[in-house]
């Protein structure tokens, strides 16, 4: 019984490595209309895989999306992007007018200084959470 549970934490432990490799770094959200908002960081992948941000969510918003902007007819507009993976020791960023996670249907309007708790989801590399500061300006 021992030897068996020794080799379940073996198992598992790789999976716990990589997503503390996962590293989120001067996130933040963008809120300038009560139902949505937008997050951005640079997502560092400091692991020896690759990682797949394939999901987020948050408590503060009905769902989150990850978008990016596409040019259409001279006009700039938003498009759900598929998952996006990261490399070994590569980085993503998530940047104004380029892709952000997308908070839809927020619970309640987000006032500059609050803090929204989000969590990526990175597949078989494990989930990471961060609490980003709201900045409405700039
Ligand atoms: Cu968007």
């Amino acid at each position: 019984m021992k030897f068996l549970s020794a080799a379940f934490c073996l198992t598992l432990l790789p999976c716990a490595v990589l997503g503390q490799d996962l590293v989120l770094r001067d996130g933040y959200v963008r809120s300038t209309n009560p139902r949505s908002g937008a997050a951005f960081m640079v997502i560092e992948n400091q692991g020896q895989a690759a990682c797949t941000l394939s999901a987020a969510a948050s408590e503060a918003a009905q769902r989150v999306e990850l978008h990016g902007n596409r040019e259409e007819g001279g006009m700039m507009r938003m498009v759900k992007m598929d998952p996006v993976a990261i490399p070994a020791g590569g980085r993503h960023e998530l940047v104004r007018g380029g892709e952000h996670l997308m908070l839809m249907g927020l619970n309640h309007p987000l006032a500059e200084g609050e803090e929204v708790d989000l969590v990526l989801d990175f597949g078989t590399c494990g989930k990471v959470g961060a609490r980003l500061p709201v900045r409405n300006g700039r």
